[in-house]
């Protein structure tokens, strides 16, 4: 029986992956833990504890403690965070990624699951299609800590044979809990506002396209790929995962067909900067070859959900 660690159980992903987890492996053997206090609906439905995977004393004891099999190490700090405090970001990405690595090898660990980003290509990256395997030369610092993660994972399986996974997300859209300080968190930060105020200015250009997904396919890529058969795996970097491409100037497009009076205007910040370097659309075939990842939600059908969705939230 496999038990399972959740490390940032309470953020975008967290918050609806740990409960995915506890679906198929049981609420009892998927142990989530977070550096502040989770929804109840994961305080309550399982174990939860308070944890700072910085910590390695007592990240040590909480899996010897539960007999942990495998982790999911989701704690980081996203891109327009970590430019405000680039040395305190890298030393939160990196320090935890190894503390979870070499714990994996100390205890023989059964798999290790860690996101990376689209944020790994950089402006002298292919940027339409970008393919598996390319230039990688991002400019910010998180990027730079998610290219060196991806690194690391590959060294931690060629040389101790640690079954470590990955995918290279792209901006993830989902309606559970608000997205924590990335660059893409716009298409999540438009749905609120245009439920409440009917307006959002937005911090991205009008014509700036980026690779999103929504986190229902996002959640199925994740356990599809650590479901995979060792074999299947054959990237042991990082997975391109392609999803939706699409610009704010879409988005408020389809968004005002069930609001005709939305208004959006544009007032780029740093995050354009950001958001010029990363690529506009992913090939996702290697993963689609390896281990039959599917994207099924569309612009469209993302829209009507997350209106639906967030709608419920203000009712
Ligand atoms: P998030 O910021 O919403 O959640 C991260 C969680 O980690 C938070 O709940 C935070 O409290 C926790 N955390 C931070 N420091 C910690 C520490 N020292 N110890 C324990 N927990 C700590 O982020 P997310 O959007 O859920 O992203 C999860 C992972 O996926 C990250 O590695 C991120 O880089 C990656 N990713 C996310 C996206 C996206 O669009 N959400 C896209 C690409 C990659
Ligand atoms: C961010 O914008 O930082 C994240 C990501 C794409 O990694 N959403």
């Amino acid at each position: 029986m496999e038990k399972i660690l959740v490390i940032g159980c309470a953020g975008q992903i967290g918050s609806e992956l740990t409960l995915e987890l506890r679906k198929m492996y049981g609420d009892a053997n998927v142990v989530a833990t977070d550096i502040k206090p989770a929804q109840k609906e994961i305080t309550e439905g399982g174990p939860f504890e308070i944890l700072d995977v910085l910590d390695t004393h007592r990240l040590f004891g909480t899996v010897s403690r539960n007999k942990i099999t495998q982790i999911y190490h989701l704690a980081a700090i996203l891109s327009g965070n970590a430019e405000k405090k680039p040395i305190a970001s890298w030393h939160i990405n990196m320090e935890s990624l190894l503390n979870v690595l070499e714990l994996a090898r100390e205890l023989n660990l059964n798999k290790i699951f860690w996101p990376s980003s689209i944020a790994v290509f950089g402006p002298t990256t292919p940027r339409v299609e970008t393919p598996q395997f390319t230039v990688m030369e991002p400019n910010t610092v998180y990027g730079i800590s998610k290219l060196a993660g991806e690194r690391w994972l590959e060294y931690y399986f060629q040389k101790y044979g640690i079954d470590c996974r990955s995918i290279r997300y792209p901006g993830l859209i989902s309606h559970k809990t608000e997205a924590g300080g990335g660059t893409t968190d716009y298409a999540v930060e438009i749905f609120y506002e245009a439920i409440r105020e009917k307006k959002y200015d937005c911090f991205l250009g009008e014509n700036t396209y980026l690779p999103m997904q929504f986190m229902d396919d996002a959640i199925k890529a994740t356990i599809g790929l650590m479901e995979a058969p060792a074999e299947k795996v054959t990237v042991r970097s990082s997975y391109n995962v392609a999803g939706i491409s699409f610009s704010p100037k879409e988005i408020a497009a389809e968004i005002k067909k069930h609001i005709p009076e939305f208004e959006m205007s544009y007032n780029p910040d740093f995050r354009q900067a950001i958001a010029d370097s990363w690529p506009k659309s992913i090939d996702d075939s290697v993963a689609r070859r390896d281990w039959g990842l599917k994207n099924t939600f569309d612009l469209k059908r993302m829209t009507d959900l997350m209106l639906k969705e967030v709608g419920k939230k203000f009712a």
